[in-house]
């Protein structure tokens, strides 16, 4: 390959994507990256109302070729319904991203199984019905990309998130069970393992206290992330234009952690 044609090995012309929960935040973000690189884009998210939302936000970007659809996708009559939606009214899914995910912050003991159950649902079990519902067209197709939004979460445990923590552990090894069993297909499988990133499903960890002071979680953050702020969804664009794209033709079940030096770190010295 000469070296003027490298930047080609990043562009996704005429690739079509489905990004879950793409509405706002992380989700978001990857949609308008992968659609930057020439993606055409579906996404999905829990409502029509949501979905109209969305789209407003789409086009304050200048992004209006984008399709939404009012999915559950831990459902999988629905989701088995999106792809075929998808597939009819804009093209076959080449990259898919399982992005949609929940968070219940209650201490384990405290904590309903229903609550438990429908938190892995969304985080994991969701992932697998999309995965099994895109895969088979993929393999016809003779090429597939799945990215898998992890979190550094599948590698530590904090105090109340048992159930996402091991939803997110799960994520992890599905991914690499994903690479396993369809790499010889010319499938890949990754994931992106966002640290904390400042989203609405973060926000309640990032609130003001009342005497106007930083929240101590949002503090610890800070102090445990060697770039010493919180990630943006924008800093998730381009490992997901990469791990969407042929660049990484030859990265197969690995977790790329998006998390400003975290997990590299064992906190600040005393
Ligand atoms: P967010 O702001 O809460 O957005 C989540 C999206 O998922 C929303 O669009 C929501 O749809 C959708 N969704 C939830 N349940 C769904 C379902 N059953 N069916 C379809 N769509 C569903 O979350 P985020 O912070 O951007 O996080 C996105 C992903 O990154 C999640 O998997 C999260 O676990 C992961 N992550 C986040 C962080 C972080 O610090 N923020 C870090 C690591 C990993 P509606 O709009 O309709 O509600
Ligand atoms: C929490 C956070 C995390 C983040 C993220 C970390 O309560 O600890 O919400 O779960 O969302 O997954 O990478």
């Amino acid at each position: 390959m000469k070296s003027s044609e490298v930047m080609n090995l990043f562009s996704l012309e005429g690739k079509t994507a489905l990004v879950t929960g793409a509405c706002y935040g992380i989700g978001f973000a990857i949609a308008t990256a992968l659609h930057g690189a020439g993606a055409k884009i579906a996404f999905c998210a829990t409502s029509d109302a949501s979905v109209e939302k969305a789209l407003k936000a789409y086009e304050a970007e200048g992004i209006t070729d984008v399709k939404g659809y009012a999915c559950d996708v831990t459902d999988e009559a629905q989701v088995r319904g999106l792809i075929a939606d998808v597939e009819r009214d804009v093209a076959p899914i080449d990259i898919l991203v399982n992005n949609a995910g929940i968070i219940k912050r209650i201490p384990m003991c405290d904590m309903a199984v229903e609550d438990f159950r429908r938190v892995v649902d969304v985080d994991l079990v969701a992932p697998y019905i999309v995965s099994k519902a895109v895969l088979p067209g993929m393999i016809e197709r003779g090429h597939g990309k799945i990215i898998n939004v992890c979190s550094i979460l599948s590698e530590l445990g904090r105090e109340t998130v048992a159930a996402y923590t091991a939803a997110k552990g799960g994520l992890k090894l599905l991914t690499q069970n994903i690479c396993a069993e369809f790499g010889g297909k010319n499938i890949q499988c990754n994931g992106i393992g966002p640290g904390y990133i400042a989203t609405q499903q973060t926000a309640p960890l990032r609130e003001r206290q009342s005497d106007g002071s930083r929240h101590p979680f949002d503090q610890f953050i800070v102090g445990r992330t060697p770039a010493g702020r919180w990630g943006e969804a924008e800093d998730l664009m381009g490992p997901a234009v990469f791990l969407a794209s042929d660049a990484s033709n030859f990265v197969n079940g690995h977790i790329l952690y998006v998390d400003g030096g975290v997990l590299a770190y064992i906190g600040r010295q005393p």
